[in-house]
């Protein structure tokens, strides 16, 4: 087999790029290692920057994000007992989208089918070769065949845990990382969320995060430990804690009980490989780099990665010219590293640090202060928030 750009991985960075690249007369195959309805239902991101929103409706997938997409202006910050709103729409002209990553996934495969362009499931044993030559080639098997794909570029789109970052040699990249010392237990719940609006709650027990996928779907998460194990919790136990860490001094916390449908713990990390390149491989997405979810980054920056790549790999296609090719790492860097700095300051801001001495506690307190009462700083949270400039 043959194609102009060979990408690995179905996830909304792979999906979206052959998506763009079609648009722009490009060939591409897509290889995924599990099955549609695998990557369909994998319950992940929900919350689309508004740049997200624009580049998927300037690429003709924005009908069902548009009727079914829950469309905020703000959010809220509670701590000590009390909610601050963050005006993100007045403050910024923008707002953000919920919309869950499996439905941008469902609406880019769908699109990808009704162009009649090939994807392939359940594809095992993918790997890549003679990446720093003009003809890489990824190798797999798919049906009980083995099979060659020859590529003029090969897209790296297959997540952390993926083969293409372990493909290049060692010694050729540079790792930045950070593990934090807890992870996010997550749940999905048959009830109303208890706002319209996300809350992020600073609590002593730990942080808390109330966030949707409809009016009647709530998504759950509880700060916890690394090593947590989601279904060692009884579900009494984990109302009980989103209760007492969303309590209000004076009030109810609005929080609304109901079946618990789904569950599981996200670890959390920070980490980045530079350059995002080895030869005529391009990692995007999080092959290339993973943000702690507090500042709901992960997939726009997936997004805008693949927004960029697409247009380097549209000009190299057409003129053979390597220029935005070979600055392109150092142009999604650029962001990747602000997004960064964001989900790190988000996190840092919001959790239960058992470390953290009196000192730091009372900066943390002090720092929340200054966000919810300080236009500048509150414009900050929410310029970053809403997503940053794409161009
Ligand atoms: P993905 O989605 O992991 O897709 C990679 C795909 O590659 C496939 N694959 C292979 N295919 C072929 N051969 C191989 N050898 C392969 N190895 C792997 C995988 O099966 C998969 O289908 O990466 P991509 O496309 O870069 O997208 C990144 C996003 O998924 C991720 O950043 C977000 O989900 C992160 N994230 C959030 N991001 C946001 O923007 N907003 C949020 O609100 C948000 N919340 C979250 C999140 C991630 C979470 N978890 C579970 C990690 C909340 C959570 C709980
Ligand atoms: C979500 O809706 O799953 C979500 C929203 C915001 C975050 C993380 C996750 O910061």
């Amino acid at each position: 087999m043959r194609t102009e750009v060979g990408i690995v991985g179905a996830g909304p960075a792979g999906l979206l790029l052959a998506h763009l690249l079609h648009l722009a007369g490009i060939d591409t195959v897509v290889l995924e290692a599990r099955s549609r309805q695998h990557v369909e239902e994998r319950i992940r991101a929900g919350l689309l920057e508004q740049g997200t929103v624009d580049i998927l409706t300037e690429a003709g997938l924005g009908d069902r994000l548009h009727r079914e997409g829950l469309r905020h202006d703000g959010l809220e910050l509670r701590f000590d007992g009390t909610g601050h709103r963050i005006d993100l729409h007045g403050l910024t002209g923008k707002r953000v989208t919920i919309y869950g990553q499996q439905e941008v996934v469902k609406d880019l495969i769908a699109a990808r089918l009704a162009q009649g362009q090939p994807i392939l499931f359940e594809v095992a044993d993918t790997a890549v070769h003679d990446l720093d030559t003009t003809r890489p080639r990824i190798t797999f098997r798919h049906e009980g065949r083995d099979q060659a794909l020859d590529c003029d570029l090969i897209a790296g789109c297959d997540g952390f845990h993926g083969i293409c970052r372990a493909a290049i040699p060692t010694g050729l990249l540079t790792v930045f990382e950070r593990v934090y010392p807890f992870a996010w237990l997550g749940i999905l719940a048959a009830a109303p969320p208890p706002s319209h609006e996300l809350i992020y709650a600073r609590h002593e027990r730990g942080f808390a995060l109330a966030t949707m996928r409809s009016p009647s779907l709530s998504r759950l998460y509880l700060q916890c430990a690394p090593d947590e194990d989601a279904h060692a919790w009884s579900d009494d136990r984990i109302w009980a804690e989103l209760h007492a860490r969303l309590a209000l001094h004076g009030a109810a916390s609005q929080l609304r009980e109901g079946t618990i449908l789904q569950r599981g713990v996200t670890a959390m990390r920070s980490f980045v490989v530079e350059p995002m390149r080895h030869g005529r491989l391009f990692l995007a997405g999080d092959a290339a780099h993973i943000v702690p979810p507090t500042g709901a980054k992960g997939m726009n920056l997936a997004v805008a990665d693949v927004r960029v790549l697409a247009r380097a790999i549209e000009a190299f296609q057409r003129g053979r010219n390597m220029a935005l090719l070979d600055a392109w790492s150092a142009t999604a860097l650029a962001r990747i590293w602000k997004a960064q700095r964001f989900s790190w300051w988000m996190t840092s801001l919001l959790h239960r640090f058992d470390d953290a001495d009196p000192f730091e506690h009372r900066l943390r307190l002090a720092e929340l202060d200054y966000v919810c009462h300080s236009r500048a700083g509150a414009m900050s949270l929410a310029e970053n928030y809403v997503g940053l400039p794409l161009d």
